[in-house]
């Protein structure tokens, strides 16, 4: 392993944080290089349960770093909470390393996020209200503050002085809120940055020297390639790029470093918030699939959508996120239905098309084309072999590898490690 980078293959939540945590063992380093707190994993340490939002779960291991890289938005206070949460479970932290290019995510960001996408009314994104958009568009638009900046009391004074002429008209007038008080935030902003003071450093030379000295990096995705500002189901994304390519930008390391993406999937297809979901369940089946495997998010507790896998989503997914191997979770999770069903295809206006589409108007007609399959009633939750598998099982996931053009990495079968089986 030099770098290898783990992401969703889905809408989020195929059980990455497992997978990410499985790799890790092997890693010297691990790194977030995209999206802020709205991601939430889950993860289970020698039997106790850690839920993280900002940090890497690399944390756990003080032989390893764990890395919050530039392409990252931080709530400084969220990850200062999130911090002391983990300390206060006996978790040492002095192996996080935050960017100093890394944007902040201010409180006028969550009131943006939050008032703007309430105004969109029916066409709501579904954010998770933590202010991703807001803090991803000031960067784009140079008005960001960096951590860095928290650091400096005339450089945050100024900045926030420019931002907030501007954000507090937006607040006041369009969305009758009152506005936020400069020097109130200056000084909060710089205790958390002091508070934050001995993690903030250059993250991107350190990870270069780590993959240079030939130690092991990996490179943690949240959320999925549906997701993804350029190749998801656009405008129903986030505002970053969780696809494998994000960790060249978002760690600031060349793509010729990357020796491995895996893409995470779960056997059927969950989602939340709102947006395209062509092969989306709306009968018992897919509240069956809900409440065996607690489909419910972490972040904010929602249902998740659910519904058949989809292949020509995975396909997508795997082009445009070069994923080298499928890590594929929650296949337990479809023992004992009938019939299981895989999206080939799909059809628009009697044409069949094997692309996802880029127009949301044709992703609302399109019908997905299915492949049915025999289900299986056994128990396989203690498998460890994919020749052990029942036969229909076996043949679910053969047809899997080969509709999406990737060779699976793992298989699991239940959420524990002891679970997740590696192939080769
Ligand atoms: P935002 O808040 O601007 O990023 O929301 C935009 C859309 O992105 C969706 N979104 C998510 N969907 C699923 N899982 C998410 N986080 C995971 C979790 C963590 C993960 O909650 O467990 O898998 O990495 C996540 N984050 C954002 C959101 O619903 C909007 O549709
Ligand atoms: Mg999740």
């Amino acid at each position: 392993m030099a770098g290898v980078v783990v992401v969703g293959g889905q809408w989020g939540d195929e059980g990455k944080g497992k997978i990410t945590n499985f790799i890790a063992q092997e890693a010297d380093m691990v790194v977030r290089y995209q999206g802020g707190n709205n991601a939430g994993h889950t993860i289970y340490v020698d039997g106790q349960k850690f839920e993280l939002s900002s940090i890497p779960s690399g944390i756990f291991d003080s032989n390893k770093l764990a890395v919050i890289a530039n392409g990252c938005v931080v709530n400084p206070k969220a990850l200062l909470e999130e911090l002391t949460q983990i300390q206060n479970q006996g978790v040492q932290t002095n192996n996080l390393r935050i960017s100093d290019r890394a944007h902040v995510i201010f409180p006028y960001h969550l009131a943006l996020d939050k008032l703007a996408d309430q105004k969109k009314g029916e066409k709501k994104i579904g954010t998770t209200g933590r202010g991703i958009g807001p803090a991803y568009m000031d960067k784009a638009a140079r008005i960001g503050i960096r951590m860095i900046d928290l650091l400096d009391e005339d450089v945050l004074r100024e900045r926030l002085q420019a931002v907030l002429t501007e954000k507090n008209e937006i607040l006041e007038k369009i969305y009758q809120h009152v506005g936020f008080e400069v020097e109130e935030l200056v000084q909060e902003f710089l205790d958390y940055g002091e508070k934050l003071r001995p993690y903030i450093t250059d993250t991107a030379g350190l990870i270069n020297d780590y993959l240079q000295a030939g130690r092991r990096v990996l490179f943690e995705g949240a959320q999925g390639a549906m997701l993804d500002l350029d190749h998801g189901t656009y405008p129903y994304v986030t505002s970053s790029s969780p696809i494998g390519g994000g960790a060249t930008i978002g760690a600031g390391v060349g793509p010729t470093q990357l020796k491995a993406v895996i893409g995470v999937m779960k056997a059927y297809t969950s989602r939340v918030g709102d947006g395209p979901f062509p092969t989306e369940l709306f009968d018992e089946t897919g509240d069956q699939i809900r409440e065996v495997a607690h489909e419910y998010g972490v972040v904010t507790g929602r249902p998740r959508r659910i519904g058949w896998l989809d292949t020509v989503v995975m396909r997508h997914a795997a082009r445009v996120g070069g994923f080298t191997n499928l890590a594929l979770n929650s296949l337990d999770v479809l023992s004992g239905l009938k019939v299981l069903k895989l999206a080939v295809a799909y059809e628009i206006d009697g044409e069949r098309i094997t692309h996802y589409p880029a127009s949301f108007k044709d992703l609302e007609r399109v019908i997905p084309v299915y492949e049915e399959f025999p289900g299986w009633d056994e128990d396989i939750t203690g498998i460890k072999n994919r020749n052990d598998l029942p036969q229909n099982a076996q043949r679910y996931l053969s047809r899997i590898e080969e509709l999406i053009g990737t060779p699976l990495y793992t298989f699991a079968v239940g959420p524990s490690n002891e679970q997740t089986n590696i192939l080769f």
